[in-house]
């Protein structure tokens, strides 16, 4: 007879092995089907990497023959960015770009997402201006990544354009396409014999609507009824004419990749059994993400749902014609097709409430989208008010963009990570955290949805210089001093879980043994005893 004792600690154990599916945030996201953690490895040629932008690190705003750009230029009036930081020295890797190096390898990466300053490089923003030590830095940092094998993937603009360009209209110059294009064309010609992975633009919505809408970024201009919409216009036709440049001079020498890079929440309807909210979310898709990807990836041209709600609003509004262009016949089949890859930066999630009324004005993207985007007040927080970390939905708008854009286009993701507020975080265990489950469900996308992601690249190397929220938030894997001259980078608890996940490439199963809990195990050893003394008796 066994002691009844024997079957309540057996039921015990039970329940602590049951406690396998293993949740990252047990107490917020612990849906079984949704959230529970999934084992398994990337394919073999997976890309990891971590990345960095031109004015968040390197400061030098001024050395040699360097020309300003419109980010030197906001900062500098003293009143757009938060404690009135600037980008003048910031990380300091115009001097310690050699270290950055050290501490890519030292995660075990291969690849290195950053950005060329086009005002370091072409410092009146055309090529008659070249700067000999703006190709000396970018050679030297390039070099120094090969040398230490790691592969260069190399953004043309992050936002900080030549003020001397955008002192005769900037991206709302009918110029601008071809300007872009001579810069473009310069750094193929002097890095494209060693860098193969080509970015663009990064993240065009926010150039529009953060710079050029609501002017919360530089150049700090308000026109989110227009101008968005000119800039958006002339940034596709740069876009495209980059690639096509790329495509018919350089490829077959240089063999690289070249695409875009979008960012996006993941957006989903806040009731989807409401029409309201799932017409709402496949609108903020369209105006955020098709604005961009629907010329480029499908027909040239921008989503119908743009092009309907802009014409009709401005037609209410007394404008003459939609606020929003036309491509002409022969420019859309010169964008189509023009991105080798999707590259996505994606952070968090937002519900979508679709609204009845059409307010007839103000004339803004805001009001021709018309939706309201909420964030549960259940999901964890981080240092930026904008992002609240919601694992499940890289995994949801990976499968929307392979959907919309097809199966068969290869997606990178080109940023994700999490900020915290300007703490000593060391021990950043909230980042921790949002690697590991955000990158589980990048595996999920791959694996189970056989979504075709091909890289991912963490947000970011170092705390840096953080746009309009300057220092006070932190998004790097290492921590930066900005206290000390020497601008100390210490490597954060962080850095150690990317480093096994790349070393593993995905993640191994827990050993069989250490499989379950510490506590089942010794549950297990304690019933084996409770067994051999009942036999022994
Ligand atoms: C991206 N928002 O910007 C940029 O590509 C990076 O330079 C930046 O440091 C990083 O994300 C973290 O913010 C964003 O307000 C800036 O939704 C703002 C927003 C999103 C992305």
């Amino acid at each position: 007879m066994k002691s009844p004792l024997v079957f309540v600690i057996a039921a015990m154990v039970t329940c602590i092995v049951a406690q396998d599916p293993y949740y990252v945030w047990p107490d917020v996201f612990n849906d079984e089907e949704r959230d529970a953690f999934y084992y398994g490895q990337f394919p073999d040629d997976f890309k990891w990497s971590t990345a960095t932008s031109s004015y968040q690190i390197e400061g030098a705003w001024d050395v040699e023959d360097k020309g300003e750009s419109v980010w030197d230029t906001f900062a500098h009036e003293g009143t757009h960015v938060a404690n009135g930081d600037t980008g003048d020295v910031a990380c300091d890797s115009y001097n310690l770009y050699a270290t950055d190096v050290q501490l890519i390898k030292n995660m075990g990466l291969s690849y290195y997402r950053f950005s060329l300053s086009w005002p370091r490089i072409l410092p009146n923003g055309r090529p008659d201006s070249a700067s000999a030590d703006g190709l000396r830095y970018y050679n030297a940092l390039i070099n120094e990544l090969l040398d230490n094998d790691i592969n260069p993937q190399v953004t043309l603009y992050h936002w900080d354009l030549p003020q001397a360009l955008e002192d005769e209209g900037g991206f709302l110059s009918d110029d601008f396409p071809q300007w872009f294009n001579d810069y473009a064309t310069y750094c193929f010609e002097q890095f494209g014999d060693r860098v193969k992975f080509w970015i663009t633009f990064n993240e065009p919505w926010i150039i529009a609507v953060l710079g050029y809408g609501d002017g919360v970024f530089a150049p700090g201009l308000n026109g989110i009824g227009d101008k968005v919409y000119n800039v958006s216009h002339n940034l596709i036709l740069g876009h495209a004419m980059a690639y096509r440049t790329y495509d018919s001079t350089y490829r077959a020498s240089q063999e690289g990749l070249i695409g875009i890079t979008l960012n996006s929440d993941n957006f989903y309807p806040f009731n989807p059994k409401v029409q309201l909210d799932v017409e709402g979310t496949e609108r903020i898709r369209q105006f955020q993400v098709g604005w961009f990807a629907h010329a480029i990836f499908k027909n040239g041209d921008y989503p119908e749902v743009m092009k309907t709600r802009v014409a009709e609003k401005s037609e209410q509004q007394g404008y003459f014609k939609s606020r929003l262009p036309e491509f002409t016949e022969e420019e859309k089949l010169f964008i189509v097709g023009t991105s080798d890859f999707f590259g996505l930066n994606t952070y968090t999630s937002s519900a979508i409430i679709g609204t009845r009324i059409e307010a007839p004005r103000p004339a803004s993207w805001e009001t021709d989208l018309n939706v309201i985007p909420y964030k549960d007040r259940t999901w964890p927080t981080s240092g930026s008010s904008w992002l609240r970390p919601v694992p499940w939905g890289i995994r949801n708008l990976l499968n929307w963009v392979s959907e919309e854009y097809g199966s068969d286009t290869a997606i990178y993701i080109t940023e994700n990570g999490v900020s915290t507020e300007d703490v000593n975080d060391l021990n950043d265990e909230s980042r921790t955290k949002y690697y590991m489950a955000y990158i589980n469900e990048v595996l999920k996308a791959y694996k189970i949805d056989a979504v075709n992601v091909k890289g991912y690249v963490a947000w970011t190397l170092m705390d840096n210089f953080e746009w309009s929220d300057g220092f006070s938030e932190r998004f790097g894997l290492h921590y930066v001093d900005f206290t000390d001259p020497d601008r100390p980078r210490t490597p954060k608890e962080s850095t150690k879980t990317y480093s096994t996940i790349i070393q593993e490439n995905g993640f191994f199963p827990p050993e069989p043994s250490s499989g379950n809990s510490g506590i089942a195990n010794t549950m297990l050893v304690v019933i084996s005893l409770m067994f051999a003394v009942n036999f022994a008796n």
